[in-house]
C-alpha cells in the first residue's frame, strides 16, 4: 500500500499516523499536488492529497474514506474508533469540527498564496475566518466539557491535534492560542507521541 501526498497536508498525515497506530504498514511517497503536479497526476489523475495505492492498484482518495478503508484493515481490538454508540456521536461531532478547521486554513492559504494580491476577495476570506474561528471555539468548548484522552488516543484526538498544529503553523497567530488553552495543551502534548513525532509536518 501506497500513502501519496505530503506531511504538510494535514489531511495526508492524520492518515499516516493512522495507518501507524492501526499496525498497518505502508510506503509514503511524499509527492507535492503543487509542486509535482503531473507526477501526481500519473498515479491519481484527480490530483488529491492524500491518494491510496492499494496492493492492486486500485486508489482510494479523501481521507475520511481512506481511513473507513484503513479500519477495515486493521487487526480486531486496534481501532481508532470508540464502541459505544454515545461516545462515537461526540467522535463525529469534533472530528467534524478538525475537519472544518482543517478545511478553512486551506481555503485560507490558497486564498493567499495562490491568488494574485488583487484578486483577494475579502469578504470571502472575513466569512472564511469566522468560520475558522467557530470551529475551533467550539472546540474548545468540548475540550472544556469533556478533555480528550492521549492514552488510546482516538480517531478525533488524531485529527484535532494534526488541525491544531496545522492551522498554528500556517496561520501563526489567526487563531490566538491563549483563548484556547485546552485545545493547544493537547495538541503538544499529542505531537509528543512517538508516533506524531515520526510523522512530522514540516
Ligand atoms: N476532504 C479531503 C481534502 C483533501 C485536500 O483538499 N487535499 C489538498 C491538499 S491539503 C489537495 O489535494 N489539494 C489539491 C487540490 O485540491 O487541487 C480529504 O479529507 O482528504
Amino acid at each position: 500500500m501506497q500513502l501519496i501526498g505530503m506531511l504538510d497536508s494535514p489531511y495526508v498525515r492524520r492518515v499516516a499516523i493512522s495507518l501507524r497506530l492501526l499496525g498497518l504498514p505502508f510506503e509514503h511517497r511524499s509527492i507535492s499536488v503543487f509542486s509535482s503536479f503531473t507526477q501526481f497526476q500519473q498515479i491519481n489523475p484527480v490530483v488529491k492529497a492524500p491518494t491510496l495505492v492499494c496492493d492492486d492498484g486500485v486508489c482510494l482518495m479523501d481521507s475520511t474514506l481512506i481511513l473507513d478503508y484503513a479500519e477495515s484493515l486493521a487487526a480486531p481490538g486496534r481501532s481508532l474508533r470508540p464502541s459505544t454508540r454515545s461516545e462515537l456521536r461526540r467522535e463525529l461531532q469534533l472530528l467534524g469540527l478538525a475537519l472544518a478547521a482543517c478545511e478553512k486554513t486551506v481555503q485560507i492559504v490558497y486564498e493567499r498564496n495562490l491568488r494574485p494580491a488583487e484578486k483577494q476577495h475579502a469578504p470571502w476570506l472575513e466569512r472564511v475566518g469566522g468560520q475558522l474561528a467557530a470551529a475551533y471555539a467550539a472546540l474548545e468548548a468540548e475540550l472544556a466539557r469533556a478533555p480528550l484522552q492521549l492514552d488510546n488516543i482516538t480517531q478525533a484526538g488524531v485529527t484535532t491535534a494534526v488541525a491544531w498544529s496545522f492551522t498554528e503553523m500556517l496561520l501563526p497567530g489567526v487563531v490566538d492560542a491563549a483563548a484556547h488553552p485546552r485545545l493547544a495543551d493537547f495538541a503538544a502534548q499529542a505531537e509528543q507521541l512517538p508516533v506524531f513525532l515520526a510523522t512530522p509536518a514540516a
